[in-house]
């Protein structure tokens, strides 16, 4: 077994970028502890590492108050997939991804993968209040109207995604279409949480196992280098 499963080394890094309030916390809270608690304002940043099958997967969460906007470039630095959040029930938290936010990710891989999260829909979409996942109690039954007024469509999200696929044009890989990669989630019910990140996580897929291929090889070319300077044969400790 490489080295890198036996310290729980990271294989693959995701990163959570959004404006305070919109659920990021929760988000991830619901994926990793399948429950919804009261939760404080993120400081900085916080790191969660992620038993995905064999591998280990790190996720940022990431502080939405400007006082913190600095290290957002920091955190998304090496990021294989970033998730950028925003509040179905918030216009501003829409438009301040693209104002804010996005440039933060020219520090993440050539071949980052983006989602774009519309979170709190148990507030505006009747269905979403019903948990969809298989972890989560039943829920109520949905009312007949929402509660809170929806300031942002799925559409608003999906265009959103095009720009900045548009805005990535000088990469050079193909990016999954908007349709596969724009939720509305609620951190709330369960709704959609484990969709979003399975989705990504199987995305990252190739990445992971190009990475530890790598990670193969550089551990290789070392312990051969530490054979010839040793003078020892490649028999004696490469095996
Ligand atoms: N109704 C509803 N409320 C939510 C949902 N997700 C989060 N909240 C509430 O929204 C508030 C902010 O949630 P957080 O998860 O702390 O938000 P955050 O994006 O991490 O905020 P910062 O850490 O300040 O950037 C809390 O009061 C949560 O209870 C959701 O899906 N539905
Ligand atoms: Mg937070």
């Amino acid at each position: 077994m490489p080295a890198a499963r036996k310290t729980r080394k990271p294989d693959i890094k995701v990163v959570i970028l959004g404006d305070m309030n919109v659920g990021k916390t929760s988000l991830l809270h619901r994926y990793t502890e399948k429950s919804f608690k009261d939760t404080l304002s993120t400081v900085g940043g916080a790191f969660f590492l992620k038993q995905w099958g064999p591998y280990n997967i790190s996720i940022w969460d990431t502080a939405g108050r400007e006082q913190f906007h600095g290290l957002g470039s920091m955190y998304c630095r090496g990021a294989a997939a970033i998730i950028l959040t925003y509040d179905v029930t918030s216009w501003q938290s829409l438009v301040q991804l693209e104002e804010r936010f996005l440039s933060l990710t020219d520090s993440a891989n050539r071949d980052c993968v983006f989602a774009v999260v519309g979170n709190k829909a148990d507030l505006t979409d009747p269905w979403s209040q019903v948990p969809n996942t298989e972890d989560t109690p039943a829920g109520p039954t949905p009312p007949e109207t929402p509660t809170v007024y929806k300031q942002v469509a799925r559409e608003d999200a999906m265009a959103l995604y095009n720009r900045i696929i548009r805005y990535k044009a000088f990469e050079t890989h193909t990016f999954p279409r908007a349709e596969d990669m724009c939720f509305e989630t609620s951190a709330k019910t369960g709704y959609n949480v484990d969709a979003l990140f399975e989705t990504l996580f199987d995305l990252l897929l190739p990445s992971i196992m190009r990475k530890q291929a790598q990670a193969t090889t550089e551990s290789a070319t070392v312990c051969l280098e530490d054979c010839q300077n040793e003078g020892k044969i490649k028999s004696e400790c490469c095996v």
